[in-house]
């Protein structure tokens, strides 16, 4: 099983296994500095999250919605009848709305998140709205081995579906680890369902994660604040600032805080030096092509069976199997 433990430092969006302060620490005393992202996630963060997903800029959401509604009836047929569908991260209903209304007869829904809150949000939703479908909630950190539970009947198949390019937040070597769990999970005969965000025109990229109004750079900061209160840490909101740019040698976004000047913050007991313009690493989004996501899914022990996009080929969603 150790090739199915993960240990993510950078990039990684693992959340607490040691406690919050230690993880900090490791990060800010790293070269680079570098904090996991799945921090930028409290409740104001998942907030500000939606806010992103409403702006101009911020096509993902809004792409792969379009793909769901205009593909949905051809991916419910490609996953066929009697399928079990697991989603990692509690993710927008829309979406999996969208998916489990074309869906034959579905065993059970197993809603996989770690914040109680939104998995609460979620199991709610989906019973009000589907009143026949057994919704399974799992609370738990889908990076770590997961014990689905037993389902109300037999499935044809399970399917994990893991929409809204959350891979991309995860380099490779990690999102091939995590691909690769998944295919445990899923079984011989299973699929994944996955959602990832395609190489296009590198102005629109960065646009997406600098929005005019401010909403991402806000969302960046924001862990900044979380640590302050979680930690009693002491940051100046006011001397970072959010950066996102795009590597087009990696195919990924990069964003940083930015240090505006040299400064020393208390964490703890750990005082962390910061020089004039010392970036913190704190997310990396993948972009892809067809091909970079199929070489992906191959160092899986995966294959591409399908893929779907939308009209204006910005977002893709494939299906992988054995
Ligand atoms: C939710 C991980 C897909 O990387 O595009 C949005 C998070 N960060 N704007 C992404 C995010 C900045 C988002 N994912």
């Amino acid at each position: 099983m150790s090739m199915h433990v993960f240990d993510l430092r950078d990039d990684g969006r693992t959340p607490p296994d040691s406690g919050l302060l230690e993880i900090v620490q490791r990060g800010l005393r790293a070269q680079p500095k570098s904090l996991p992202s799945w921090l930028f996630y409290d409740e104001r963060g998942s907030a500000l999250f939606e806010r992103i997903c409403e702006q101009p800029e911020y096509y993902l959401t809004r792409c792969e919605t379009a793909l769901m509604r205009e593909h949905a009836a051809s991916i419910a047929d490609t996953l066929g009848v009697d399928v079990r569908l697991v989603e990692y991260g509690s993710g927008s209903a829309t979406k999996t709305r969208l998916l489990l209304e074309h869906m034959a007869s579905p065993v059970s829904y197993v809603p996989v998140e770690i914040s109680p809150q939104p998995l609460r949000e979620s199991v709610a939703r989906f019973a009000e709205r589907f009143p026949g479908l057994p919704v399974q909630p799992l609370g738990a950190d889908f990076t770590r081995p997961l014990r689905l539970p037993i389902p109300p009947r037999a499935p044809r198949r399970t399917v994990i579906y893991f929409p809204g390019s959350t891979i991309g937040n995860f380099a490779t070597r990690d999102a091939v680890a995590l691909l690769r769990k998944m295919r445990g999970e899923m079984g011989e005969n299973g699929g994944i369902l996955v959602g990832a965000d395609l190489k296009k025109d590198p102005a629109l990229i960065e646009a997406a994660y600098n929005d005019a109004a401010g909403v991402t750079a806000q969302f960046t900061l924001n862990l900044l604040a979380r640590l302050n209160r979680e930690l009693g840490s002491d940051f100046d909101l006011s001397a970072f600032r959010h950066r996102a740019h795009y590597n087009a040698l990696a195919g990924r976004i990069e964003t940083s805080l930015v240090s505006q000047r040299a400064q020393q913050v208390r964490v703890g007991r750990m005082l962390a030096k910061f020089g004039e313009g010392e970036p913190v690493r704190v997310e990396i989004s993948c972009k892809y092509s067809l091909e970079d996501f199929a070489a992906l899914a191959a160092k899986a022990g995966l294959e591409v069976l399908r893929v779907w996009m939308d009209p204006e080929r910005m977002f893709s969603v494939h299906y992988l199997v054995r």
